[in-house]
């Protein structure tokens, strides 16, 4: 933080939301992980790898969210999070989340076992997720919450794999879009509240520049986890490639 940061005047609300929205060239979707996708480049292992690993993400998220709510003591908020847990890990009426996460697998070919052992689990994805979770456990839980932002650049990537895949993967059954279906509302929704408290925490310049630090935080755990199933998939250079397995 530079010293004159400290008398630089706050940006307006909606300044602030325009800074924020800015950040969206750094999302993952811009990543060649996920571009090569959306041009239906990905062989069935390739993607079949993309889905084994995102699903240590999917399964975080709820202990993410657990995590914030462990540190919020404002009632009205806590019961409006809470929903998020549920969208993951079900509830009597809804499978969830997760479920409908592995039914993505099955629909890419993987078998259950095989998604839910994380088998395929890239350390750099564990690294990556942990280092997510582990922020939004210690930080003040107005930063941890904030930091699930990226989600306002998440309906338009949602929507380009429902729009591309059939045509550019035509094997992937129908079942696998259960996920990307329930995200499209639920990113919407999620972004409206966590919009919000943000906008309304950070008031300070100096606040507010912090916030645009905590969403390229987030935006550097997406990548690195897109850099480390580009380095496995695409340049076939999984962990350990050439070390002698028999030595
Ligand atoms: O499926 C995703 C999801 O449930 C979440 C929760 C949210 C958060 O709390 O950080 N972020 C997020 C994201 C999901 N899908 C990603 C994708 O590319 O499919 C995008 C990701 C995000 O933008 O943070």
């Amino acid at each position: 933080m530079s010293c004159c940061d400290h008398d630089k005047k706050a940006w307006s609300r909606e300044q602030f939301e325009a800074k924020l929205r800015g950040m969206e060239k750094y999302y993952h979707i811009h990543h060649p992980m996920h571009t090569l996708m959306n041009e239906g480049k990905l062989t069935k292992q390739q993607l079949q790898g993309w889905v084994a690993n995102r699903y240590y993400y999917q399964i975080m998220i709820p202990i993410k969210d657990a995590n914030i709510l462990a540190n919020c003591p404002d009632r009205k908020t806590r019961a409006k999070w809470i929903q998020r847990i549920l969208d993951h890990d079900g509830s009597p009426d809804d499978p969830g989340g997760i479920e409908a996460w592995i039914q993505l697998g099955l629909a890419v070919g993987l078998s259950r076992e095989e998604i839910t052992s994380q088998k395929h689990v890239l350390p750099g994805v564990r690294f990556a997720v942990d280092a997510y979770v582990n922020f939004a456990r210690r930080a003040d839980w107005h930063e941890a919450a904030s930091s699930s932002l990226t989600e306002l650049f998440a309906p338009k990537i949602h929507q380009q794999r429902l729009d591309n895949w059939p045509e550019l993967y035509p094997w992937v059954e129908d079942e696998g879009y259960t996920y990307f279906r329930k995200r499209l509302s639920e990113a919407r929704r999620d972004v409206e509240h966590g919009l919000e408290l943000t906008l309304d925490w950070y008031k300070t310049r100096e606040q507010q520049e912090r916030m645009l630090d905590i969403l390229k935080f987030k935006l550097d755990v997406l990548w690195s986890m897109a850099d480390a199933m580009y380095l496995a998939y695409i340049v076939e250079m999984p962990p350990y490639f050439n070390i002698d397995r028999q030595a």
